[in-house]
């Protein structure tokens, strides 16, 4: 069990088939697949195929939904186990997570909010269709070390700096670590908008956020000396 599962889970996301794509997960679960593995060779391939077909206009918006609900399906069966790792170490940071302003894009977002609690950071997941004020609230509300934005639309992309721009504002800026993320996001932009770090899938983003941590209390201490 392995090629063949990773095959029949993409088509399961192809087809849009909810129940058998969460079949899938419980059967992987039980023959001992890695949950990342699932999700990276198995689900999200399907995702991508679905991204090209809608792109060629071969599959349309409900086609896309569907498929998005299978992916779902399979999540609430794979993120009890990814994040079954969190409760076993020390917390690592306060993280407050959204897709940004007018992107209702969730998947990517809620996958890497499941890898950062699974490797104990505390994250507070505002959803999607955040604003910049929403995430100045947040901040504020819950201490954050650090905030993560993802976007998948080119067009919503512009929204990261927005909410960058929000955060000079509000004098939050030198608060908070800054990532971003999503389809259509490069390191380049995260560069040119003033963000801290550019996370290119759920894995390394863990890795960045990390690091930005240890940047942030680097700099804590230089500042106490
Ligand atoms: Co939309 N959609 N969609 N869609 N959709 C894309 C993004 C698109 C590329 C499809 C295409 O044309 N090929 C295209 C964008 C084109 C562009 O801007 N260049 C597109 C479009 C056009 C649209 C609509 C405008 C369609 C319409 O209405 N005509 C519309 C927009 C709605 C809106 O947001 N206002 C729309 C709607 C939808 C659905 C609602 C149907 C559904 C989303 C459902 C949901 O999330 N609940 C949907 C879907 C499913 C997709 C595709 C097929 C799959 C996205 C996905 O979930 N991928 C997508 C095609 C594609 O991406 N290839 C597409 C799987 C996920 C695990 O990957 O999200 O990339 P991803 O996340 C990765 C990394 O990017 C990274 O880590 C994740 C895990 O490895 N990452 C981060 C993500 N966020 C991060 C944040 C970080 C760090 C890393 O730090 C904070």
């Amino acid at each position: 069990m392995s090629d063949a599962t990773f095959a029949a889970m993409r088509q399961s996301i192809i087809d849009g088939a909810p129940e058998t794509a969460a079949e899938l997960a419980q059967q992987s679960l039980l023959a001992g697949l890695l949950p990342l593995d699932s999700v990276n060779l198995g689900y999200v391939p399907g995702m991508h195929c679905v991204g090209e077909e809608f792109a060629q206009r071969r599959m349309f918006l409900p086609d896309m939904m569907a498929s998005a609900e299978a992916m779902r399906a399979a999540m609430s069966v794979l993120d009890p186990e990814l994040r079954r790792l969190g409760t076993e170490r020390p917390r690592a940071g306060v993280v407050v997570l959204g897709t940004v302003k007018g992107d209702i894009h969730e998947i990517g977002k809620c996958l890497v909010g499941t890898l950062l609690t699974a490797h104990g950071f505390e994250v507070y997941d505002l959803g999607v269709d955040v604003s910049g004020e929403k995430f100045a609230a947040a901040i504020r509300e819950r201490n954050a070390d650090l905030i993560g934005m993802s976007s998948l639309l080119t067009t919503t992309m512009k929204q990261q700096r927005t909410i960058v721009e929000v955060l000079e504002k509000e004098g939050l800026r030198s608060r908070v670590k800054i990532m971003v993320g999503g389809a259509p996001v490069t390191r380049q932009w995260a560069q040119e908008i003033g963000a801290d770090g550019y996370g290119k899938d759920a894995a390394t983003s863990v890795a960045l956020a990390h690091s930005l941590m240890e940047d942030a209390s680097r700099l804590a201490s230089m500042e106490n000396r």
